[in-house]
């Protein structure tokens, strides 16, 4: 999933693409790099962003949904409005991602479940008072898992149905860096929630934090690519369903190369006893 942020201030690439036609050749270039689809948002959800009203949101995501729509591209749009959401997808989209679950808007589930499109349901505390509220967990992947279910349920009950909906552990968002990188350890535990899982790591504060120099400066969000790239691949190897990514030719390659892997793994003859337990171990060692 490549996206395009349609805004001017969105933390990894605000305002390279504020302009319909910049996006719309932006989001054909993803396709171009390896995207499968392509998330179109036209709200920054950085931490203290205000928010746009919903005349402007629309200004700026339905003109790019049709453009690329009129080009083939499969596209999902990335807001919090249920008016956006419908004019989206009655504009050529075909998924909603939702950063605040179904919470932002209370017309949002009716919304999708009435298109029948798929739903990214992504995990946030405290979506209404800024980003980063209430960040305080115990056992991180356990809370987010269970959250992520409760709002599931919700959503399910509202009646979206169950095969539509994908889920999101929602990096960054009221979790700092230590959050992140255990909710990615356990990419298992939130697979076991049953439903397909987007990871959404790209360029992210909690990358700058691993990539960080001796005196602790982060190197800053255009940067941090190799690492996305990175967390992309194990994404893959871990079952993810999808990666959300600003640059998408060095993801799309390292998801290639986790499926090729894997691959390989399933068709491989068991190893011998021989290479498995060599006397001097140094075949395990190649
Ligand atoms: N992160 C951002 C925006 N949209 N959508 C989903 N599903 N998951 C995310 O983690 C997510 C998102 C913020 O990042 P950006 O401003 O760089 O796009």
């Amino acid at each position: 999933m490549g996206v395009v942020n349609v805004t001017p201030d969105s933390f990894s690439d605000g305002g390279r693409w504020f302009d319909t036609t910049n996006a719309v050749k932006h989001g054909l270039e993803l396709i171009a790099q390896g995207a499968d689809l392509v998330d179109v948002g036209g709200e920054s959800t950085r931490p203290g962003a205000t928010r746009v009203d919903e005349a402007e949101e629309l200004k700026r995501v339905i003109p790019v949904v049709r453009g690329l729509a009129s080009e083939g591209v499969t596209i999902s749009v990335d807001t919090m409005r249920a008016s956006v959401a419908e004019q989206a997808l009655a504009a050529g989209a075909v998924l909603v991602n939702d950063v605040s679950g179904g919470l932002a808007d209370p017309g949002m589930i009716r919304v999708v479940a009435d298109a029948g499109a798929p739903f990214v349901v992504m995990h946030w505390r405290g979506f209404l008072e800024g980003g980063n509220i209430r960040g305080v967990y115990g056992d991180v992947v356990t809370e987010v898992a269970d959250e992520l279910r409760a709002r599931v349920d919700a959503v399910l009950e509202g009646g979206i149905a169950e095969d539509r909906l994908i889920v999101d552990p929602g990096l960054g968002f009221s979790k700092d860096a230590e959050h992140d990188l255990a909710l990615l350890a356990r990419i298992d535990r939130l697979l076991a929630l049953g439903h397909p899982l987007l990871v959404a790591a790209s360029r992210k504060r909690f990358l700058g934090r691993v990539l960080a120099g001796p005196d602790g400066t982060p190197p800053p969000a255009r940067e941090r690519d190799a690492a996305t790239a990175a967390v992309s691949a194990l994404a893959a190897q871990a079952g993810a369903w999808a990666v959300r990514v600003h640059e998408v030719r060095p993801s799309a390659d390292a998801v290639r190369v986790a499926h090729a892997i894997a691959q390989a793994r399933t068709s491989a003859p068991a190893p011998s006893a021989t290479l498995a337990h060599g006397a001097d171990g140094a075949e395990g060692a190649r």
